[in-house]
This record gives structure tokens, C-alpha cells and sequence, in this order.
């Protein structure tokens, strides 16, 4: 809880720590009032430590400590100083073997760190300092130790006894009391560990690595659970196969575990040879998972699993260095989706979201560069900007070296770093000096925070063929940061003739033309290019595939976004173009509402929106994209003054119209794609059902007893959870009997499975309608819902928090409901409290009103008594 003023770290005060420990041997003994933890360290100097009689400093929180012997012999409470956060013992030798004692209560753990129960079961969260709420230990990456853990239990209740490594020894103890012991070859860091025991079923499988090597793969989840597992399994050995093929990364244990939780603060855990997941991100039967369900999981398993190479194999040196793992191990799943599946997909979707979730982070107060210059709590830099962002800087060395050349780069860093915890300096160097390439300038992309933009100009000469694009780079101020320094930027630039089609490219100075997209290195503030050999005036399609994290501004009319949307010879931008086109549509819609004038939607937009909707050469999957209006949030990026009333009128006219005007293309798209045969999750028959369903939500927009009808028999026909949650998602937008009776027969099917259950908590809790949190606090006594469970509360609350006409009612009843559940959830889960905070940081961009409301209750949760995680958000916010 809140200390007098919580602490800032700092990335320049790093020294390297004071002692190593060679060898962790742990003996969890599991009871059902406490846990007692043995620990035996064997401990030394650090020959690289900055002071050299320093006396040893272990961190440890809530714990009981019972004793403490050195070298066999026992210390007396003297010999010792302890506090809240640690255990300090001056005089020791330069090595030695250090023996403790303690105990805690994982039964009274709401905070989901460290060891703790979830569904009867016991499992463990150590990243980022979770271990030192179960033993004293110097829990930072920097120290890599070899683990042996013991864990015993009652054989009754906890069959499973797991850890890290490979299994070496198992008995039976008295009192129905078992044990097994697991050995970790690999040295890694605290935040690695994890142990589970429990009455758990097991999917077993193996894999057989390119080297020749059997691997036992094991998913571990509760008995009832078992039939879900299916998809995860081979979304491993699929992830395995890859990253053989592309990375020439084998796995490095005998055995692969995940085991499935219900109760876990976020997404999963790359604990070495021991994956922890959310059970929604891994169980998954047709019935019970959506298709980007389906997806989610194959990506996140991937993800998880990549880790253990980049993260596991090559760790942090501390926890600035975070996005070395996660913006590294993001574009490794990426890559790996994107080339599983349908790519344009995958890359419109993650650029989606990093400009509606990054973009806002980084115009906000909680602005940080992709390696923070410091933290309070570290737990709050899980952040888009670490993973997301990250993933571009990650993504802009392989455009800058090629495919190639970042292989390169990739083997020297495991070369150089294997078994290491290491810096972004040393990724950058790696993939520097394997090119023989100067990337200085790149760092900046490290230090420096907020998205750039990027104005371009142009210039026809029509006389010698010359086309000259000038492009000019700045970088909006930051918390701490008011003047910005050029990044370099790659941006990839394709030139358009007058039917669409792609120009050979030739710079000046250059003997022949060569391809028909280049990546310009934008390096200073402002540069130009000249494009020779030209016949006719181009149109440039800029910043291809999304090359940079950047925004780019150039004076496209709204007929040049149409062509380009039409033609562009780079998918993504094609995509891209139809969305800037949209945005500027639907700000015209915005303003007319404003101002009290009739909205009418032009008819060029209409024009281009029914050639994408009646083009028969299109994919169902990229299709859906392009028909896909802008989000409200990203709309309310785009305005100086955000005014989420109008936001939603504007696009719920635009769908109104769309839909109204289309209404038989709309249908006809929607009986043409049907899917036939046995749900399979494959991309073209998820493709075909995304853009079956998106045709279903906008005819939803028409209203009228047709629609109902038709949204209803889909919802009763459908056999899989995709179909049946698009028809409800369609329901919702319509008045009428049939949405609660959907919804009735919803829960009386699903009131047992709470991970189904989430997404109509979801569902009803993002309903844009005036009753919406009425609903939500009724739903909130449902038995199905706990305050407990991380998984109800973002489907719920977190849910209501992102409904832009809920959370932002001009009445202040959403900010005063998400703060009283900040308050709630403050005391039992601080990490989930900070994520629900998380909405108040951008109540500078609203109107008085709603500014007065946001920042009143910003600073009514200022003066209660924060967690360090609550307390970093409100008060950057409120700065
Ligand atoms: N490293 C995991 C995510 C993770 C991060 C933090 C946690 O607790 C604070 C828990 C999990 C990943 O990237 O998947
Ligand atoms: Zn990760």
C-alpha cells in the first residue's frame, strides 16, 4: 500500500548486482492454511560488482521468516536486519551457502503475484517481482541461477506436482503427503520459476525436433477442460516447426508444459519449460471459442514458446530492458501469424490496433519511450509501447537489412548472448555489426517517445521526367521530453501511373530503374528524393506495409484515396488508403452534427465503398477489413476536442446509410458465404465468416422485424460460437424481443462455462444504449461474476470502461462507477486496479465538463491510500 511517496527507479542508476547465486535448491511445502518455502542458495561475490565488501541484500515482501543459517550454522535475529521489502546481512564471506526458512499464505494471495490458488489449485506468477513474495532472494534478470524445486502436497488433493526443468525424483511421503523434484539444466532468472499443483488432466503429445530429439509436450488443465485442448497442441508443435525453419531455434528440454488457470492477471507466462496460461487463451472447442479466439491462442502459444529463446535463453539485464523480450518475441509472432494465415490480415489488424491503443499511449501522459527512463512500478510498463511499439523498432531492422540480414543479425545475438541477460544496446549492436551497418541513429527509437510524423511533398517536372518528394520528420513533446532528435525512418515508397499500376523506380544517380517499391532512409528533419525516368506524373503510395511506426501526411483529395484504395499494388495500403478515406468521411459527419446540419454521406465514398463490397476478386478476409468503418476511438484521436456523442451518431448514420443503400449487396453477401461442412478453423472459412457476420451487423443497423428475424435464426442455427456471437452482437444493435431472448437463452446455455459467460458479460457491458450501466451493476450480482477473477472483471467492468458513450456519459455516472471499482479493486488486485485506471489518463482531450468530471475523480482516488501500481497512473495523469 501507499508508502510515504513511492519510489522512482531509474535506468542510470543500474549497477550490477553484489552477489550471484550459482545454485537454487527450494522446498515448497503446500498446506492448506500456509505454504512453508526452504531455500538453500549457494551464493558469491559478483567479480563485476561495483562495491566490493558490500553485505547482502535479499528482496522479500510479506513474508514470515523463520530461519536463517550460513554455512551450516544458524544466525541469530541480530545477525540479520529486515524490513517491508527485505532481508539484509552485512559480513558475509565471498561464498557461501545461505539456508532460509519461511512462510507464506497463498490461500489470502488476491494479488495474483507469486504463489497463490486458483481454483483450488496452486500455481505461480513471478514476472516481473512476484518471486519475492514467496522466498527472500535477489530477485532481479541479471541473476541466473540453476534450479532444483521440491514440492510436496497432499497426493489426494494435488496429484500434479510440476516445476521447471525435467522431473528427477518422486516419492511418498507420510499423512497421504507426496513429493517431486525437478531439475533445470538451463541457469535463468527468478521471474522464470513457476510451480503448479493440483488435480489436473493432462493432453500429451510429442515432437520430434529438426535435430532428431524427443519432446514430451504435456497441456495441463482441470478435468472438465480436457476436450478443449486440441487446438493449443497443435498450435505448439506448429510454433515449434517455425521457429526451426525460420530462426533455427530447437527447444532445449526433454519435456513442454502449459498448464491452463482461470485466475491470472494477464495473457500467459513464458516460465522456462513450464508455460502458465489465462485457460481463455488456451482452451478452444468450436462451440465455446470464436475464430479470433482461435487465433489468439495459435499466436499467443507462439508467443509463449518463442520465449524461450528470446527471454528465456537470452534474458534482460533488468527491467528497462523489457521490450529486448516482448517487442522481439511480439514480431516473432507476428511473423509467425502472419505467415500461417492470411498476412494483409494479420498486419492490417496488429496496425489497427497500435495506432487506437499505441498512438493514444504515446499523445498521453503516460507517454514512455520503448526502453522507459524509469519507473514506479514496473508492473504498469506491460504496455503497448513496450510490446507493440517494440515489435515495429523489431520489424524496422528486418525492412532496413532485409530478410536476410536480420537472420544474420538474430544468429549473432544468440551467438554473442546465449545464457546472458543483456541490453537493447547489445540487440542493436548485434544486428549492426552482423551488417557492417552504422544503426547509432537508431537508439532513438529506444530513448525517445511519441509518434512521429512524417509531411510529405512533392514536385513534377514534366519537362525532364523528375519527380521530387521531399519529406519532412518531427516528434510531438513528451512527458520529459520537450525537443526530439531524428529517428531514422524507414519508409517504403512505391509511384503510381495514371491506371494504377506500380513505376520501375529509378533515383537520380542511378544507372537503371530497380523494383517498384524502395525503402528511403529518412534521417534528418528534412530530406529529398528525386525519381528519374518518369513519364508521367505519379501518385506516391507511401510508408508501404506500414514501414515505420509513424504517422504520414500528404494532400491526398478524396479521389486519390479512392484510386489508391482501388489499385495500390501494396495490399496494406490499399487497405490503409480506404481508411484514411473513411476517417475523413466520417470527421465531415462529425462536424455536421456539431454544427446541427443534416449529415448526408457523399456519394464518391458511397462509390468506393460498393466497388469494395461488389468486388468479386477480393478476399472474403480483406474484404471484411476494408468494410470495416474506423473505430470510435480512432476517431476521437483525430479531433482536438473529443466528442464522443457525436462520434457515435456519425457512425451509426454511416453504418444506418451504408446499410440502407447496399441492403441487397448486403444480403447478397451474406447468403453467398455461407460455410459449409464441419466448423474447421482455417483462415478462408474464418474469413468468410468474419465478412458473413460484419454483412449481418450492418443490416442489424436497418432495424425492422426482417433483420431481427434474420440475426435470430442465425443465432439459433449457428454450431459454433463464432456464428452464434455474431448473431448476438448483431441482436444487440436491435430494439426488439429478440435480443433478450437471445441473450436469455445464452446464459441458460452457457451459465456453467465462465469463459463463455465472459463474452456476454462483454457483450451487454459494450451495448452503446442509454441503459447500459444500469446493466452492468445488475450484472455485477450475477453469481457468475466474482471481483476476484481478473477474466470477470476486464469482461465486465473493463468492458463498460471502452464503451466511449458508457465510460463517457456527459452525466459523469460511468467515471464515477469505473472509480469506485478502481477503489474496489485497488485493495485486492492492484494490477488489474491500474489496467481499469488506465481510461482516466486522457481526460485532458475532452470538453470542460467532462474534464472537470474525470479529473474530480482522479483526484478523489489521489487521496485514498494507493498501491504503487494506482497510485503512478493518477498522479502522472493528474501532473
Ligand atoms: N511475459 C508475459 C506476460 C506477463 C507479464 C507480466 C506479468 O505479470 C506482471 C505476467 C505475464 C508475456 O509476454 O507473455
Ligand atoms: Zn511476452
Amino acid at each position: 500500500m501507499k508508502e510515504a511517496s513511492p519510489r522512482t527507479i531509474y535506468l542510470k542508476d543500474y549497477r550490477p548486482p553484489a552477489f550471484l547465486i550459482e545454485r537454487t535448491e527450494l522446498r515448497f511445502a503446500l498446506g492448506e492454511d500456509s505454504t512453508q518455502v526452504e531455500s538453500r542458495l549457494r551464493l558469491r561475490r559478483n567479480p563485476a560488482a561495483a562495491t566490493p565488501a558490500a553485505p547482502l541484500v535479499l528482496d522479500g515482501e510479506d513474508l514470515e521468516l523463520l530461519s536463517v543459517r550460513l554455512d551450516g550454522r544458524d544466525l541469530a535475529p541480530g545477525e540479520w536486519v529486515q524490513d517491508a521489502e527485505s532481508l539484509t546481512l552485512a559480513n558475509v564471506p565471498d561464498a557461501f551457502v545461505l539456508e532460509i526458512v519461511n512462510r507464506i499464505k497463498p490461500q489470502e494471495n488476491t494479488r495474483l503475484e507469486g504463489l497463490y490458488k486458483s481454483s483450488g489449485n496452486f500455481c505461480t506468477q513471478c514476472e516481473a517481482e512476484g518471486f519475492r513474495c514467496m522466498t527472500y532472494y535477489i530477485d532481479r534478470p541479471d541473476v541466473m541461477s540453476v534450479f532444483t524445486t521440491t514440492v510436496v502436497g497432499e497426493q489426494a488433493r494435488y496429484p500434479v506436482l510440476l516445476s521447471n526443468g525435467n522431473p528427477v525424483e518422486k516419492g511418498v511421503l507420510d499423512d497421504g503427503q507426496h513429493f517431486v523434484t525437478w531439475h533445470d539444466p538451463h541457469p535463468k532468472p527468478s521471474y522464470l520459476f513457476a510451480l503448479v499443483a493440483g488435480n489436473l488432466s493432462c493432453l500429451e503429445d510429442s515432437y520430434k525436433t529438426a535435430s532428431g530429439r524427443e519432446v514430451a509436450l504435456r497441456i495441463y488443465v482441470e478435468p472438465h477442460n480436457i476436450d478443449k485442448c486440441d487446438h493449443a497442441m497443435a498450435s505448439l508443435k506448429k510454433a515449434m516447426r517455425w521457429d526451426e525453419q525460420r530462426f533455427g531455434l530447437e527447444y532445449d528440454l526433454d519435456i513442454f508444459m502449459i498448464v491452463a488457470v482461470d485466475d491470472f492477471n494477464m495473457g500467459a507466462m513464458e516460465n522456462k519449460g513450464l508455460n502458465v496460461f489465462n485457460s481463455k487463451l488456451l482452451l478452444a472447442r468450436p462451440d465455446t471459442a470464436t475464430d479470433l479466439d482461435y487465433e489468439r491462442i495459435e499466436g499467443v502459444i507462439a508467443h509463449e514458446y518463442f520465449h524461450n529463446w528470446t527471454g528465456n535463453r537470452v534474458t534482460c539485464r533488468d527491467w528497462f530492458q523489457l521490450s529486448l523480450k516482448e517487442g522481439l518475441t511480439v514480431f516473432r509472432d507476428q511473423s509467425f501469424t502472419a505467415e500461417v494465415t492470411a498476412g494483409t490480415v494479420k498486419r492490417i489488424d496488429d496496425v489497427r490496433m497500435l495506432r487506437s491503443r499505441q498512438f493514444v499511449e504515446d499523445a498521453g501522459p503516460m507517454a514512455h519511450p520503448v526502453r522507459p527512463p524509469s519507473y514506479m512500478e514496473i508492473n504498469n510498463f506491460y504496455t503497448v509501447t513496450v510490446y507493440e511499439k517494440g515489435a515495429e523498432v523489431v520489424r524496422m531492422y528486418e525492412t532496413l537489412l532485409g530478410r536476410e540480414g536480420f537472420r544474420r543479425g538474430m544468429d549473432l545475438y544468440f551467438e554473442r548472448h546465449d545464457g546472458h541477460a543483456v541490453t537493447t544496446d547489445d540487440f542493436l549492436a548485434a544486428m549492426a555489426d552482423a551488417n557492417g551497418e552504422d544503426l547509432s541513429q537508431f537508439q532513438r527509437w529506444y530513448e525517445q517517445a511519441g509518434t512521429p510524423r512524417v509531411t510529405v511533398e512533392d514536385a513534377w517536372d514534366a519537362a525532364s521526367g523528375r519527380y521530387t518528394l521531399t519529406l519532412r520528420q518531427s516528434c510531438p513533446a513528451t512527458p520529459g521530453q520537450p525537443e526530439k532528435r531524428p529517428f531514422l525512418i524507414p519508409v517504403a515508397v512505391g509511384l503510381l501511373d495514371a491506371q494504377g499500376r506500380d513505376m520501375p523506380l529509378r533515383l537520380a544517380a542511378e544507372a537503371q530503374a530497380a523494383g517498384t517499391t524502395r525503402v528511403l532512409r529518412l534521417t534528418e528533419a528534412e530530406q529529398q528524393w528525386v525519381f528519374e525516368g518518369l513519364v508521367e506524373r505519379p501518385l506516391p503510395s507511401l510508408n508501404r506495409g506500414f514501414s515505420a511506426p509513424v504517422r504520414v501526411s500528404y494532400p491526398y483529395t478524396e479521389t486519390q484515396l479512392a484510386f489508391l484504395a482501388a489499385h495500390d499494388a501494396d495490399a496494406f495500403n490499399r487497405w490503409d488508403a480506404g481508411e484514411q478515406l473513411a476517417t475523413r468521411v466520417l470527421l465531415g459527419l462529425i462536424a455536421d452534427i456539431q454544427a446541427g446540419r443534416e449529415p448526408a454521406l457523399p456519394e464518391r465514398f458511397l462509390t468506393a465503398f460498393a466497388a469494395v463490397l461488389t468486388d468479386a476478386g477480393l478476399e472474403a478476409a480483406v474484404k471484411a477489413e476494408m468494410l470495416m468503418l474506423p473505430s470510435e476511438n480512432w476517431l476521437a484521436e483525430q479531433m482536438d476536442v473529443i466528442d464522443p456523442d457525436a462520434i457515435h451518431a456519425a457512425r451509426s448514420y454511416a453504418r444506418r446509410a451504408l446499410a440502407g443503400e447496399l441492403e441487397a449487396q448486403w444480403l447478397g453477401l451474406y447468403h453467398t458465404h455461407e460455410v459449409s461442412g464441419e466448423y474447421r478453423f482455417d483462415p478462408r472459412d474464418a474469413g468468410r465468416r468474419r465478412l458473413r457476420n460484419l454483412a449481418l451487423s450492418y443490416l442489424a443497423a436497418l432495424d425492422g422485424k426482417p433483420m431481427r428475424q434474420l440475426a435470430a435464426s442465425q443465432f439459433e442455427q449457428a454450431d459454433n460460437m463464432t456464428d452464434s456471437l455474431g448473431a448476438l452482437a448483431a441482436l444487440m444493435l436491435i430494439d426488439g424481443a429478440e435480443r433478450e431472448q437471445a441473450l436469455a437463452t445464452f446464459y441458460d446455455h452457457w451459465r456453467n462455462d465462465p469463459l463463455v459467460l465472459d463474452k456476454w458479460f462483454a457483450l451487454q457491458a459494450s451495448a452503446q444504449r442509454p441503459d447500459t450501466l444500469a446493466r452492468v451493476e445488475q450484472l455485477m450480482q450475477n453469481p457468475a461474476f466474482s471481483i476476484r477473477t481478473p477474466n470477470r472483471v476486464y469482461s465486465l467492468i473493463g468492458a463498460f470502461a471502452g464503451n466511449p458513450t458508457g465510460f463517457h456519459a456527459a452525466d459523469g455516472s460511468g467515471y464515477r462507477f469505473i472509480g469506485a471499482q478502481v477503489e474496489t479493486l485497488n485493495a485486492l488486485n492492484p494490477q488489474v486496479a491500474a489496467r481499469m485506471v488506465g481510461v482516466f489518463t486522457r481526460w485532458r482531450r475532452y470538453d470542460a465538463g467532462r474534464q472537470a468530471q474525470m479529473r474530480a475523480e482522479l483526484e478523489r482516488l489521489q487521496g485514498l491510500d494507493l498501491s504503487r501500481d494506482v497510485y503512478e497512473i493518477v498522479s502522472k495523469s493528474l501532473q
